[in-house]
């Protein structure tokens, strides 16, 4: 069975070279609500104009509009999140007729498998969820924290094609003392010193069924920026495990302790990940699942609407897996809260829609609060948590509006 697989195109690919690395500014800018949140938009091969937030390596966020086009985040528009100088792997290393995935170290059977090889062997899965970098909306942190200073563009949803990581484990077959599985993109630090993007799964994480090795996010083949051409899908889960141009699963019988899982990464070992703001954190552990979100998406901050018209109030909701199970909306700075209708199910991992009527009275401003709870019970606080790092921001969000 032949499996045709589309690469870059020409085009895409003298693209890569000439102005990939750093992209063509549109002259555009753009404002986040917070202090230095002054922005350029961006054009990078086979995206549109994005925000962003460093050149070397590229990191760009998606405009916060475009969640409002569709539930299903567009290729051409997902963010992109890369840590080192050598990032992306020019699209001259990501050559599919050479590319080869390798399972190593603590199995019975050492493996490699073309793309075509990959698609063959093993049943193909699809799977809608969310990938959300651990710093998305860090910018709002008060007090400042550092790192990116991210607004709420760090966060898509795709549909995502590949095959189920367990799969491939399962035909490797683990040796005894196997304890954790480690993966390596072709990307790589242009310094001698900085360590090399590596990150670890528990064998738990790793046979779960959940996990996919994705060649294609939407329908088509994964942009060149979001990993081009396999990546892991670790649905439920930070970004950060969601390791791109992915060519290399080792097994290993210790915990890895590599730079990006130690120190980097890691959260307060606490039920809400947090510490009083400006206090280090004690205990730490490895960041792992997204807790619940929820934002408005059909307004947006400083939006003029008409008093005593009927709106439709729309946005979308999620957390790491259980899936939503009730979004409520205050109109009133949190006085009472309505139940919002949810929209269609894309599964447990995916961006809900949800939606509310709402006829504003009065004149002058008004605010729209979003409070989402999952199938667990969990919600989100109406106060910010802090951490040192600026992760896991999941405040009840508020957007006022200007009323006419
Ligand atoms: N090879 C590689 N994969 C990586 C990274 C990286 O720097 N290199 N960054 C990770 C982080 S922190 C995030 S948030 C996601 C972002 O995925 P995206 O760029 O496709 O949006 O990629 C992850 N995978
Ligand atoms: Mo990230």
């Amino acid at each position: 069975m032949v499996h045709h697989y589309p690469t870059l195109d020409r085009r895409q690919f003298l693209q890569t070279g000439l102005i990939g690395m750093t992209g063509v500014a549109m002259g555009e800018t753009i404002e986040l609500p917070f202090e230095n949140g002054h922005r350029l938009l961006v054009k990078y091969p086979q995206k549109r104009p994005l925000i962003r937030l460093t050149a070397r390596p590229p990191q760009l966020e998606t405009p916060f509009s475009v969640f409002n086009e569709s539930l299903l985040t567009p290729n051409d528009a997902f963010f992109v999140r890369y840590h080192l100088g050598g990032a992306p792997p020019p699209a001259s290393v990501l050559d599919t007729t050479v590319f080869r995935l390798t399972v190593s170290g603590s199995v019975l059977r050492s493996l490699t498998f073309s793309l075509d090889e990959l698609k063959a062997r093993f049943e193909t899965v699809e799977t809608v969820a969310v990938n959300q970098c651990s710093g998305n909306s860090r910018g709002y942190f008060t007090p400042r924290v550092p790192g990116g200073q991210l607004g709420h563009g760090a966060m898509g949803c795709a549909r995502w094609t590949g095959v189920r990581l367990a799969d491939l484990l399962k035909a490797a077959e683990l040796s005894v003392g196997a304890k954790q599985v480690v993966f390596d993109g072709m990307d790589r630090p242009l310094l001698a010193g900085i360590p090399d993007f590596v990150k670890a799964l528990s064998l738990d994480q790793a046979l779960n069924s959940d996990a996919l090795l994705a060649w294609a996010m939407n329908g088509e083949a994964l942009p060149w920026l979001n990993g081009f051409p396999l990546r892991l899908v670790l649905p439920g889960h930070y970004g950060t495990y969601w390791v791109k141009h992915l060519h290399s699963i080792r097994v290993v019988d210790e915990e890895f302790k590599g730079f990006w899982m130690s120190p980097a990464y890691r959260i307060p070992e606490d039920p809400c990940a947090h510490v009083l703001p400006g206090t280090p954190p004690g205990r730490t552990i490895p960041i792992s699942r997204f807790n619940v979100r929820s934002f408005l998406t059909s307004h947006l901050e400083g939006q003029t609407i008409r008093s005593g018209q009927e709106s439709i109030l729309r946005g979308m909701a999620f957390d790491g897996g259980s899936g939503i199970h009730e979004v409520l909306v205050s109109t009133d700075e949190g006085g009472s809260w309505r139940g919002a209708e949810l929209g269609r199910d894309f599964g447990r991992f995916a961006f809900r829609e949800w939606t509310l009527a709402w006829r504003p009275k009065g004149a002058n401003s008004c605010s729209v609060r979003v409070r989402a709870m999952n199938r667990l019970g969990e919600s989100q606080p109406l106060e910010p948590l802090w951490n040192p790092a600026g992760y896991m921001r999941n405040v009840v969000e508020k957007t006022s509006l200007k009323l006419i």
